[in-house]
């Protein structure tokens, strides 16, 4: 063939279409899947570490078909929109708290009522058994798909830039950021607290430029977002337990054949069996880092917090609104009478 100007720039462009048109198709690199997982934790916090080794996994045992990227620190939005994403498929994955979940499926809070679990010891058993098994049946009647193994977010603690928490007295008018979830709203104000419903997103800024006072958030995450930047008290309440279910895009979800569900659900649930020790362990070991920051420690009697919820109707209102079925399930769970 003689090759000349003309055959040359014919060649490139044919060779150009080509590649085009693989990359449209598929390179062999690229994954058959390639999914989205946001959340609202910094890379440090065991949610995301654990998470990544998960993807790593997921990654290697798919053979490489099931690519899941991690977008964290509300990167992709905050926690209110990405329910709204996760519905709509903008994103595949996101992990939630229940309560703020539960601003689409009520019930779903059932796990958050105050001083509901005395423990972890109760905590794991109530939701790999009975109350986790109802929550995800009713967040899946919402058309959302959950993993089995809810991750550890912790037991909450209240933080605060003006002093110390020690009794209900010292929440009377205290401007408190809570997430956006009515049954911290109303929590808060049975305190007698002033709560504002802010996304996690928004808290650091929140707190340093004061719009509100305080907070309220488990250890690990007063470390690993640097909430001791803006905070200057811990009052180790333990008023709730909280955790992070992972919730994934039905659509999504039903794409994937059944040994990649497989795959994705077995490495995600056994990161949460390590994500929930990792967290454990750091609620336990935290408060010195925490003093070394430059916050003041005090650990306040929780029967008071807990007679001045029952006092103000907070724990009938809420059997009144989940319905006696679900309380009966939660009271089993705790093991205990809670109004
Ligand atoms: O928003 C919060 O405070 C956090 C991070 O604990 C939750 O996701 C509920």
């Amino acid at each position: 063939m003689k090759v000349n100007r003309r055959t040359l720039l014919l060649g490139a462009a044919t060779a150009g279409i080509a590649t085009q048109f693989a990359i449209r198709t598929r390179p062999a690199h690229a994954a058959e899947f390639t999914y989205k997982f946001a959340n609202n934790q910094t890379l440090t916090h065991p949610m995301n570490v654990r998470a990544k080794e998960a993807v790593a996994k997921i990654l290697e045992e798919s053979s490489g078909r099931v690519a899941i990227n991690i977008f964290p620190s509300s990167q992709l939005g905050a926690d209110t929109d990405m329910l709204g994403q996760v519905r709509s498929g903008g994103v595949e994955f996101f992990s939630l708290s229940p309560l703020i979940l539960s601003t689409l499926v009520p019930n779903a809070s059932l796990s958050g009522i105050g001083f509901a679990f005395p423990n972890y010891d109760a905590v794991w058993p109530a939701m790999d058994g009975d109350l986790g098994t109802y929550v995800r049946g009713e967040i899946a009647k919402k058309g959302l798909v959950t993993l089995d193994k809810i991750w550890d977010n912790g037991f909450r603690q209240i933080s605060s830039s003006k002093g110390p928490i020690a009794t209900p007295a010292d929440l009377k008018s205290f401007k408190i950021r809570v997430p956006v979830s009515p049954l911290w709203t109303s929590m808060f104000s049975a305190f007698g607290a002033a709560p504002a419903s802010i996304n996690f997103a928004e808290t650091y800024t929140a707190l340093q430029t004061g719009v509100v006072d305080g907070q309220e958030n488990p250890l690990a995450i007063l470390s690993t977002a640097k909430l001791y930047e803006v905070q200057k008290f811990v009052s180790m309440t333990n008023h709730m337990w909280d955790g992070f279910w992972i919730l994934a895009n039905r659509r999504a979800w039903e794409a994937l054949p059944d040994d990649m569900k497989d795959i994705v659900s077995r490495n995600f649930n056994a990161a949460a069996e390590l994500e929930r020790k990792d967290v454990m362990a750091l609620n336990q070991s935290l408060r010195g880092d925490l003093e070394g920051h430059g916050m003041t420690f005090n650990v306040p009697d929780p029967v008071p917090f807990q007679e001045k919820l029952r006092s103000a109707n907070f724990y009938s209102d809420w059997k009144g609104k989940y319905g006696d079925e679900a309380w009966a399930i939660l009271e089993k769970a705790v093991g205990k009478s809670l109004t």
